[in-house]
């Protein structure tokens, strides 16, 4: 079966750990197609597959201290991240759609900078009158966050104005330096991965044609990763389908490039 830790198994007990991957398996507030809940355990089912030594880096995952917890119910999201971090643990969570990411955000003190990777800007105030919607993930955040915005090629007018209003960056992807300039010295990471080009990854409920490649994903977490000190991260969007295990596999990859970029 497999599926239950991210590269199989912990490097160490959970208490030694830097690293605490936090698998949401939740997808009750996306808009079009369900299925994200089960993105955890496909995660962690393809990092096992993964070589743990990086081809690119030349760093090998498994001497960094990453530890996987059980996972969590929705309700559950805001004290258990809120611990992980009050134990000095960088919170790595793994959804789960995008509706995840509002209460950890939630939990993020003023100063801290958000880098939200994705097609689409989030920005609504409510999306079908639910304000828990992915569609609604970053709104509440900007309002009191420097927010910076990348890889996004969709939103509605309102989202355009509610950006505005609250001062965030609508940042090219390609741009580091930009992003780098905008966001403050410590950032939060929210990573939706249909921002990547629905060709390598189609297994996502809402795509959007033309967005980042594999390479241009590793660049901006490589560079914010090693610039910045990285205070969490999250990934979400993912939605395992039969026959696109790449898409489990892309994923699981970025995970562990994190992990590696955050230690380089
Ligand atoms: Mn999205």
């Amino acid at each position: 079966m497999g599926g239950k830790k991210f590269m199989g198994t912990d490097s160490v007990k959970y208490e030694d750990a830097e690293y605490a991957i936090v698998p949401i398996p939740h997808d009750s507030n996306v808009s079009w197609l369900a299925g994200a809940a089960k993105a955890p355990q496909a995660i962690f089912r393809a990092s096992e597959e993964l070589e743990r030594y990086d081809f690119d880096t030349g760093a090998n995952v498994s001497d960094f201290k990453f530890a996987t917890l059980d996972p969590i119910t929705y309700d559950k999201i805001k004290e258990t991240v809120e611990r992980v971090m009050g134990e000095g643990k960088i919170p790595i969570s793994v959804g789960g759609d995008h509706s995840i990411s509002i209460p950890i955000l939630s939990l993020l003190p003023e100063e801290i900078s958000i880098l939200h990777i994705d097609a689409h800007m989030d920005m609504r105030e409510e999306y079908r009158g639910n304000k828990l919607s992915h569609a609604c993930a970053l709104y509440e955040a900007s309002k009191n966050h420097n927010v910076v915005h990348a890889g996004i090629r969709s939103g509605c007018e309102e989202e355009l104005e509610n950006a505005r209003q609250f001062s965030n960056v609508l940042a090219n992807y390609r741009d580091s330096e930009a992003i780098l300039h905008d966001l403050g010295e410590n950032v939060y990471i929210t990573f939706d991965v249909d921002a990547l080009d629905p060709s390598i990854m189609p297994a996502t409920g809402t795509p959007e044609p033309g967005g980042m490649g594999w390479l241009d994903a590793n660049r901006i977490l490589e560079d914010i990763c090693r610039e910045k000190n990285v205070i969490g991260l999250d990934f979400v969007e993912l939605r395992p389908q039969e026959g696109f295990h790449f898409c489990d596999a892309t994923v699981a990859k970025l995970l562990m490039k994190s992990i590696i970029y955050l230690e380089s």
